[in-house]
């Protein structure tokens, strides 16, 4: 294992940028130590850390914070060279690879939490077309990225496998919680094949949050949004 004792992840067990740099420390062989974080309450170490968003991950190598978790990724991809790269070898599939990593923070990721946030059956419906809409165009990154082998990345897990199947648990959990499937086989069959392959790899299952924790996890919001809208009365 590369730079043991050197390096601290601040996560949550249920936050999927957190698992996002898990799953990148795990296929990079890297060992680390895990400091879980109480968003609700947050510590000196996150804020001193991360005094810009105060948000989960931060990695800490060599006492020296990284933050944004795909800057971590790439950072971790950079300092353990030596395990095979996540990030694509040319700088075409690099930038390919960059874009539709940042289409799935800036698009899917609210999509997806509109969903849980719905407070109506209705509004729940609406929320599930647009995270729909956002999760096709995928299809044909899958197709063109990975050369119709089983990942983005081609033969193995890669920068954009992980950049997208972090949020996969949070599918599940949103299943469970209401029933939706987000990435439907009707639509996507190709990106339905790719997740139900990817949760099955062994990155994918060490940083899995349990289902448990996303559902609690996922009470305390939707009651603390409850109580904000009903104050905003
Ligand atoms: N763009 C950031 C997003 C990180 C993020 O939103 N983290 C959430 C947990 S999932 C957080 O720390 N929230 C605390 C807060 O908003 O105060 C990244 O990729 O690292």
């Amino acid at each position: 294992m590369a730079g043991e004792g050197d390096v601290k992840l601040l996560g949550t067990v249920v936050s999927p940028f957190a698992v996002r740099v898990r799953m990148a420390l795990h296929l990079k062989g890297v060992s680390y130590e895990y400091l879980e974080q109480d968003l609700f309450d947050k510590g000196e170490l996150l804020l001193a850390s991360n005094p810009v968003h105060k948000k989960v991950p931060v990695l800490i190598h060599a006492g020296r914070p990284v933050c944004e978790s795909l800057a971590i990724v790439e950072y971790v991809d950079e300092v353990w060279a030596g395990a095979a790269s996540l990030l694509p070898a040319d700088p075409y599939g690099r930038a390919v690879a960059r874009f539709w990593a940042a289409y799935l923070d800036d698009k899917l990721f609210p999509a997806w939490i509109g969903i849980l946030r719905a407070a109506t059956e209705e509004d729940r419906a609406e929320k599930l077309d647009a995270a729909l809409a956002v999760v096709e165009p995928m299809e044909d990154a899958l197709v063109q990225c990975s050369g119709g082998k089983d990942y983005f990345a081609g033969d193995s897990v890669g920068y954009l496998d992980i950049a997208l199947g972090c949020n996969l648990f949070w599918f599940e959990a949103l299943h469970e919680m209401f029933g939706v499937t987000v990435i439907d086989a009707g639509r996507t069959p190709c990106l339905a094949t790719w997740a139900e392959r990817f949760v099955e790899t062994e990155a994918a299952k060490k940083a899995a949050p349990p289902m448990k924790s996303m559902v609690d996890y996922a009470g305390k919001l939707r009651s603390m949004w409850a109580a904000a809208a009903a104050a905003a009365k």
